[in-house]
C-alpha cells in the first residue's frame, strides 16, 4: 500500500509532535568531555600498562550502560608520544572475552601489530614494545578480535595515540591540550527506551554496518559544548564509527584542514566540507577570533527503522541527521594568537611509476546470504565469517593472501561491487592516486592509511611497506565497516 503523504502527516500529528519531543529531550547541551591524556613525551618510568576491562557509563541518558575501556569506563586513553620512543606496553585483558588491541596507523612490524594473531586471552596480558619510528601524527588503537571487533570497538575498546616528533613540538600551531587543542573521537550509538545503549544487529545492520540513531563524542550524547580562549583552537578529530561516514561543516567559515591521518598535509587546506569515513583521522584549525561562538556541524546517516518510526524518520530527515555537535564559545582570555599556517610539511608528489608491482582487491558482499539467520546460529555477530569478501575470499586466519617483499613500491586498486567501503591497510601510510575514478580531495591527498570507494568505482594508492610481517603475524587489508570485516570482509598478506 501507498500512503498518501498529506493524509498521513494529518493522521499522524499526534505521534510526530511526541517524536519531536522525544529528541529534543535528547538535544540538551553538555560538557564536552575531556579524555583523560597520558603524557609520554618527556619519558615514563615504568612499563605503560593499558587494562581492559568491562565497565558502566552514562553517555548523557541518565542511565548507566553496560560498556568497556580502557583504564577508563568507555574508551581509552589519549596517549601523547614521541618519534624516536620505544613504547612498553602492558595490556591487560578482563572483558570476559578474548580481544586484541591494533595500533592503527602506525608503521611497526607485523608482530607488535596487534591484529587478530595477537589474541590477548581472557586474564592475559600481551607485551609488545612498539617502536615510534613515524612523523607527528593522530592514530588510534582498537580491538582487532576477528568476529568481535564490531561489538568490542562499540562497547568502547578505542583510544587515541597522538605522535608528535620535533618538527610539530616545535610548529606555530595551539598545542595546550584540553584548552586550544581538543581530541575529538566521533561515534553514533542506539540506546533503549531506558537509555542503556544497544547493539542490536538487525539484517540491514548486518548488510550496511551497524548505524547509531544519536551522534556520540567522547562518550558524550551531542550536542556538547566547550569554553575557548580568543585565538585559534586545534581540533584532532576521528571517526570512530563502527559504520557511518560523516560529513563535517563549521556554522561559520570554512574548515582549515592542517592534517590527515599519518600527519601534516603540505599546505592548509581550506574546505566548506569534509567526508570522513569509519577509521579516517583529520586536524582542523578554528579561529576564535573573527566570531564569538562557532559550530562543528555533522552530517551522518540514520538507522533504517520498520513501521511508524522508520515512515516518520523518512518525512522528517531524508534518513539522515545534522547536528550541531560541538559549540565553541569564546572567553575573554587570550588564546593562541599566531596565523593559520600556509605550509606545513615537505610532502613530496607520489610517482606512480617507481610501482614495481600492480594489485587488485575487490570488495563483495552476498546480498543474498541471510546474514540473521547466520548470526544466530554462529557464536559472533556473523556466523561463520563467510558472506563477505575479498576477492572472492572471506577471511581465512590460517590462509596467506598475498605475499609482499619489503621496500618495494606497489600500487594497491580497490574497487567494490555496490556499496560504499573504507579500505583500511595495515603497517603503512600510502598516498591516494585516485579516489573513486577522481582525483582525491585536496584534504586526501596527504598520508593516509585510509581510502574508500563506492559502487562500481575504483581507487587506487601508492605504498611501501618497510617492516615485517611474517606468516605467523601478517597484516591486514580490511573493509572498516566493522560489522564487514567480521563478516569476512578482510584479507592477510606478508612482507618479507
Ligand atoms: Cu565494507
Amino acid at each position: 500500500m501507498r500512503i498518501n503523504r498529506r493524509n498521513f502527516l494529518i493522521g499522524t500529528a499526534a505521534s510526530c509532535a511526541a517524536l519531536a519531543g522525544a529528541s529534543t529531550a535528547q538535544s540538551a547541551t553538555r560538557p564536552l568531555p575531556i579524555l583523560p591524556m597520558s603524557d609520554l613525551t618527556n619519558g615514563f618510568e615504568d612499563r605503560i600498562a593499558l587494562k581492559l576491562a568491562a565497565s558502566s557509563h552514562d553517555f548523557g541518558t541518565g542511565a548507566a550502560s553496560s560498556t568497556f575501556g580502557i583504564n577508563n569506563s568507555y574508551l581509552g586513553p589519549v596517549l601523547r608520544v614521541k618519534q624516536g620512543q620505544t613504547l612498553p606496553f602492558d595490556v591487560t585483558n578482563q572483558i570476559g572475552d578474548f580481544s586484541t588491541i591494533h595500533w592503527h596507523g602506525l608503521h611497526i612490524p607485523g608482530d607488535v601489530d596487534g591484529g587478530p594473531h595477537q589474541l590477548i586471552q581472557l586474564g592475559a596480558t600481551w607485551s609488545p614494545d612498539v617502536p615510534i619510528v613515524q612523523r607527528a601524527s593522530m592514530s588510534w588503537f582498537h580491538s582487532h578480535a576477528h568476529g568481535k571487533t564490531a561489538q568490542q570497538v562499540y562497547k568502547g575498546l578505542a583510544g587515541v595515540m597522538l605522535i608528535e616528533d620535533d618538527a610539530s613540538l616545535s610548529a606555530d600551531l595551539p598545542k595546550t591540550y584540553g584548552v586550544d587543542d581538543f581530541t575529538l573521537v566521533l561515534q553514533d550509538k542506539t540506546f533503549t527506551d531506558a537509555g542503556a545503549l544497544d547493539y542490536t544487529l538487525t539484517e540491514t545492520a548486518l548488510e550496511d554496518g551497524f548505524m547509531g540513531e544519536a551522534l556520540v563524542i567522547n562518550g558524550a550524547i551531542a550536542p556538547v559544548a566547550q569554553t575557548v580562549p580568543k585565538g585559534l583552537v586545534r581540533l584532532r578529530i576521528l571517526n570512530a564509527c563502527n559504520a557511518n561516514f560523516l560529513t563535517l561543516s563549521m556554522a561559520t567559515g570554512p574548515l582549515n584542514v592542517i592534517a590527515s591521518d599519518g600527519g601534516f598535509l603540505g599546505a592548509t587546506v581550506q574546505t566548506d566540507t569534509l567526508f570522513m569515513s569509519p577509521g579516517e583521522r583529520y586536524e582542523i584549525l578554528v579561529d576564535m577570533r573573527q566570531v564569538d561562538i562557532n559550530q562543528l556541524i555533522v552530517t551522518h546517516g540514520l538507522p533504517e527503522l520498520g513501521g511508524i518510526k522508520g515512515i516518520m524518520r523518512e518525512l522528517l530527515s531524508d534518513g539522515e541527521a545534522v547536528v550541531a555537535a560541538l559549540t565553541l564559545n569564546r572567553n575573554d582570555k587570550v588564546g593562541f594568537d599566531g596565523s593559520v599556517p600556509n605550509t606545513l610539511a615537505n610532502l613530496s608528489v607520489p610517482d606512480p611509476s617507481k610501482a614495481t608491482v600492480t594489485r587488485s582487491f575487490e570488495l563483495e558482499q552476498e546480498t543474498g546470504a541471510d546474514l540473521a539467520a547466520l548470526a544466530a546460529v554462529g557464536d559472533n555477530y556473523c556466523g561463520d565469517h563467510s558472506a563477505m569478501f575479498i576477492n572472492g575470499k572471506p577471511m581465512d586466519i590460517d590462509r596467506i593472501d598475498e605475499t609482499v617483499r619489503k621496500g618495494d613500491t606497489e600500487i594497491w586498486r580497490i574497487s567494490v561491487d555496490d556499496f560504499r567501503h573504507p579500505f583500511h591497510v595495515h603497517g603503512c601510510s600510502f598516498r591516494i592516486l585516485s579516489q573513486e575514478n577522481a582525483e582525491p580531495p585536496a584534504y586526501a591527498q596527504g598520508w593516509k592509511d585510509m581510502v574508500h570507494v563506492d559502487g562500481n568505482q575504483w581507487s587506487e594508492v601508492l605504498v611501501r611497506f618497510d617492516y615485517d610481517a611474517p606468516a605467523d603475524a601478517p597484516y591486514m587489508y580490511h573493509c572498516h565497516i566493522l560489522e564487514h570485516e567480521d563478516c569476512g570482509m578482510m584479507g592477510q598478506f606478508t612482507v618479507t
